[in-house]
């Protein structure tokens, strides 16, 4: 029975159809660990593939607390009132401890979680970014083949999960709140550097003044920077997601940059450089998975040589990688 539901054949044609519990399961299915899992995951993903990149990837950043949910909630139901299907997935590898600490507060999307266009599915557990970051991007590859036409994937803004999501979308986002006195932080720590569009957030009420001079301080500070390999400087714009102001403004910019990216064949020239990078990232974690499962007690031992100062992390490095392709010293 439990095999049953686990057709990759029958959840792809109920995928197709647009069917949210096969959608479900098949995502369940694609995050399993279970080795048994492994194979139909592949076929499924394999048979979603060619009906897969047709949507428009938002990678939407920012600190916990810049609003970025209410912002995903507020947004996309404008979206999903537009005519467009959406889908909203999140990377946040600490969601295996604390259980979903982007999505877990549903209450913070209320309006898309009763939207029937569109489907929320919080991020995968799982103890490294890149086993949680590859899920996600499966993730996309299904969502887009049950015909979502919008993928948002929304991640928290410290540390590496922005890489990750900007590997995997087309466009990234990054929500600043004004007078956090984090405004040259965020540049330093790199993460500005990666928007293709910022947004002020919570522009409203008794923040106005300040979220302008955000915007005066980020339009000059990103000005500063080398060309972008897109061609394209980066809008800063104003918003609000509790008053709605400024929503229209980030949608329209968004269309207006996708269409210079796909005219001057950044768009393309993206998704094969992720592909490839996808290609070395899940090449690299299973070659690791492997080096550490048939020659852990090799590693071990190297490992415990190089913490006594024995041997040097390179040589013993070099010796292990003698004996796992059987060569000798040279
Ligand atoms: N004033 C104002 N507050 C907002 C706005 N958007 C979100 N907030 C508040 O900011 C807090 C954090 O929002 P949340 O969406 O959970 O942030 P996240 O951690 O980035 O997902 C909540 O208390 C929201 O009510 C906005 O546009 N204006
Ligand atoms: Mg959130």
């Amino acid at each position: 029975m439990e095999r049953k539901t686990h057709s990759p054949d029958e959840l792809f044609v109920r995928l197709r159809q647009g069917d949210r519990v096969a959608l479900g399961r098949a995502i369940t299915l694609i995050e399993s660990t279970r080795s048994i899992d492994r194979q139909p995951a592949t076929e499924l993903i394999e048979a979603c593939l060619p009906y897969s990149g047709n949507s428009i990837r938002l990678g939407i950043s920012g600190t916990p607390g810049a609003g970025k949910s209410t912002f995903i909630d507020a947004f996309g139901t404008m979206l999903t009132a537009r005519g467009h299907s959406i889908a909203v997935l999140a990377i946040d590898p600490s969601s295996g401890v604390h259980h979903g600490s982007i999505l877990g507060d549903k209450t913070r999307m209320d309006n898309l979680s009763r939207d029937p266009k569109a489907y929320i599915r919080p991020s995968p557990a799982g103890s490294s970014l890149g086993g949680v970051a590859r899920k996600t991007r499966e993730t996309i590859v299904l969502c887009e083949a049950a015909g979502f036409s919008q993928i948002l994937v929304e991640t928290v803004g410290v540390g590496q999960s922005e890489t990750a999501v900007q590997a995997m979308t087309d466009l990234f986002v990054l929500l600043l709140i004004p007078g956090a006195g984090d405004e040259l932080q965020g540049i330093k720590r790199g993460i500005v550097e990666l928007a293709d569009l910022v947004i002020i957030h919570k522009a409203d009420g008794d923040r106005m003044a300040l979220a302008r001079e955000a915007q005066m301080h980020y339009q000059r500070a990103l000005h500063l920077y080398p060309e972008r390999s897109s061609g394209q400087s980066v809008p800063v714009l104003l918003a609000s997601s509790i008053e709605q102001t400024g929503l229209v403004q980030v949608e329209e910019t968004i269309q207006n940059i996708i269409s210079i990216f796909k005219e001057n064949g950044h768009f393309q020239a993206q998704r094969k450089d992720q592909s490839g990078f996808w290609l070395r990232e899940s090449l690299m974690d299973q070659l690791s998975t492997w080096v550490f499962s048939r020659h852990r007690e090799d590693y071990k031992q190297l490992e415990a040589d190089v913490l006594n100062g024995k041997t040097s992390p390179f040589s013993a490095a070099d010796e292990l990688m003698r004996k796992i392709t059987g060569s000798k010293a040279d």
